[in-house]
Formats: C-alpha cells, structure tokens, sequence
C-alpha cells in the first residue's frame, strides 16, 4: 500500500509525561514510527514524502489563535521573561486549566496559555513540536490527495497522532487533527460526503467535537468506555450529533478488557453505519493499541486479528485513507499496522 512519510517527526521527542504524579518515559515516542516503517520496507510498499499544503488546510479545522500559539510557543518559552531570567530550555507540561469553575479566556501570560489550550499533561511541547505536528498534517493531506487521484487507498505514517486534538486544544500526545485536517481537504477537494472511522483504543474525542454539528460527515469511534478509560470526559454512546450533525456521530464504547468477538462485533456495527451514509471516502483513524500486548490498554486483539480489520473495512468498497494514530507495545507496532493494510489489500 502506498505509504506517506517524513523524518520530521522525530522532532517530537519529549523527555517525559506525567503518569501517576511521577514523570515518565513517552509513551509516544520516535521509535513507534521507526518501528512502522521498517515493517512497511520490509512489506515492499511504495514510499513517498509528503508535500507542502501551507498552514491554510490546518486552519480548515483547527483556530487560528491555536496555531499561531504552538507556532509561536518555543520561542517564547525560551526568551528570557520574568519567570526565568534565561528562558525555559526543558519541555513544557501544562499545570492549570480552566475547568468549570473558571471563565474561558485566553490569557496573555503563556503559562496560563498552555492550560488554555491543552487537556492533560501528558503530552509535552517540546522544541520540535510544531515542525513535527505540522509535517505529521501534510503526511496525511498527502495521502488524501493520493485518493483524489485516484488511487484505492494510501497509509499516512503520521506522527504525533491526531484524534484527542480540538479545534484549538492539544493533549493525548496529540497537537493537529491529521485524519480530521486530511477528511476536511477531501470536502474542500470536492468529495460531498466523508466518513471516519476511528478504531484506536481511545475515543477521538478531537475528531467528534470538530464535525459534531455537520452532516457532511460522519464519525465513528470504537473505543474502551470513557467511564474508566482515557479521556474520560467524552465518546458515550448518547452522543449522536447536533443540529444538522444530529446522527452523523456514532460512539461505539465497549467494557475495559473486552474480548475480539465483542470487537469484530461492533466493527461490524460501525461497517453497517458507515455503508449507510454512503460517503465518498473513508478516513480510518488507526490506532493498534487495542493490542493484546498495549501497555495502556485493555482490548485483546492479535496481529492476525489486525488483518481481518483491514480485510472488513475493504469489503466497504470505499476509497479509503488510513491515518497512524497510538499503539504502544512499539515491538509489533509495525507488524501490527501492516497487517491491516494487507489485510486491506488482500494480501
Ligand atoms: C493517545 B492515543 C497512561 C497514561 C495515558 C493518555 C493516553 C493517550 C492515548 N498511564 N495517557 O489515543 O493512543
Ligand atoms: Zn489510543
């Protein structure tokens, strides 16, 4: 399968997270894309860079005052200010937001900024962070653009993932929506309808805010239940859309440890409601942290399951554009991703 890539992202090195009141390795490190494309080399596929868009197809989806701040954001973290006389050299992790008690106001001090804009503190603003989020957007603008011209399906190798991020919120390792900035070019390329489908572990809570109220197009998440997994807050099954997007989202939560049958169950589900929109394209949110072996999650699906994945979403018929989302257990990640896109492919 034709596969998007970029050495860029691994300018998004963070140094830790915070998990369990200590700071810990990443989860979300350089090495899961490294690890993907040896197995995507080893597999043969096409390789091809991606081209710049400019940041106009990014403020598609997400604000401006966003984008200007993580473009912005090294720099003034780094210049000397009253906080630190020679300027901040480590990671930024934020460290207040404004939750329900406080009042929605973009400060002016970038401390305050760095809540404003984010939702956990897990997901560090490190030197290289824009240039990696921002090339991790082309890679999958690149990959649309592949369908446009035709081509069945491409595999966007993206790095930072994209589904936890809002219109003007980062978190959940993630800084720019890719599979939501990649479905909004296919709107704007002149596709009618777009569907996503988002299969990593953890619900794209990003992704269902950005198109929440439009029914041009659809989202479906199938994801281990917001009420004891990551990020808690969003992706219960009420959640069907609003105004004009009413029915065009479908959460599809599952019980923390469910087995494959329960998953290939719901896959199903989310095939039949993704068949009934009838859409132009499909963009796959793919996570593979609903590995047995993920260290944060709980699903149980195997490698071999993986290509059964690939193998239902192909028997849709729908062009189809596959964005890399999480997966942890960094040893099989590639075999992992490779065997839905085989799978996909009917190899
Ligand atoms: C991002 B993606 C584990 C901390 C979990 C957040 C998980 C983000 C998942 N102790 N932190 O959806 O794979
Ligand atoms: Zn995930």
């Amino acid at each position: 399968m034709l596969t998007v890539y970029t050495e860029q992202h691994r300018l998004q090195h963070g140094n830790a997270e915070l998990v369990d009141g200590t700071l810990k390795p990443c989860f979300e490190n350089p090495s899961r894309a490294d690890m993907v494309l040896a197995e995507v080399d080893r597999a043969g596929f096409e390789r091809i860079a991606p081209t710049d868009h400019g940041k106009a197809p990014i403020l598609a989806v997400h604000r401006d005052n966003y984008v200007r701040f993580l473009e912005t954001f090294w720099s003034r973290w780094t210049a000397p200010s009253r906080r630190s006389k020679t300027g901040r050299t480590y990671d930024a992790l934020p460290l207040i937001w404004p939750t329900r008690c406080f009042r929605q106001i973009e400060p002016q001090d970038i401390d305050g900024q760095l809540g404003y804009f984010s939702m956990d503190a897990g997901t560090p603003v490190t030197a290289g962070t824009w240039p990696a989020a921002y090339w991790s957007a082309q890679t999958a603008l690149t990959g649309a653009d592949r369908l446009l011209a035709g081509e069945r399906a491409a595999f966007a190798l993206c790095r930072p993932p994209g589904h936890h991020a809002a219109a003007d919120v980062f978190g959940g390792y993630c800084f720019f929506n890719n599979a939501a900035i990649a479905a909004q070019h296919l709107r704007d390329s002149g596709l009618g309808r777009v569907a996503i489908l988002d299969v990593d572990y953890h619900h794209g809570n990003g992704t269902q805010q950005i198109f929440y109220d439009r029914a041009d197009v659809l989202f479906v998440s199938i994801h281990g239940d917001p009420r004891t997994e990551f990020p808690f807050y969003l992706g219960f099954a009420d959640e069907r859309g609003a105004g004009e997007g009413e029915g065009c989202n479908l959460n599809l939560p599952l019980p923390a440890g469910s087995d494959v049958p329960t998953w290939m169950a719901a896959l199903e589900q989310a095939c039949t409601a993704i068949a009934a929109f009838r859409p132009d394209a499909l963009v796959v949110s793919l996570g593979l942290d609903t590995y047995e072996g993920d260290p944060i999650s709980t699903f149980k699906l195997k490698t071999a399951d993986f290509h059964a994945v690939g193998a239902r979403l192909a028997r849709l018929g729908l062009q189809t554009l596959f964005c890399l989302e999480g997966g942890y257990a960094v040893g099989p990640i590639g075999e992992n991703a490779v065997s839905v896109l085989n799978g996909f492919d009917g190899h």
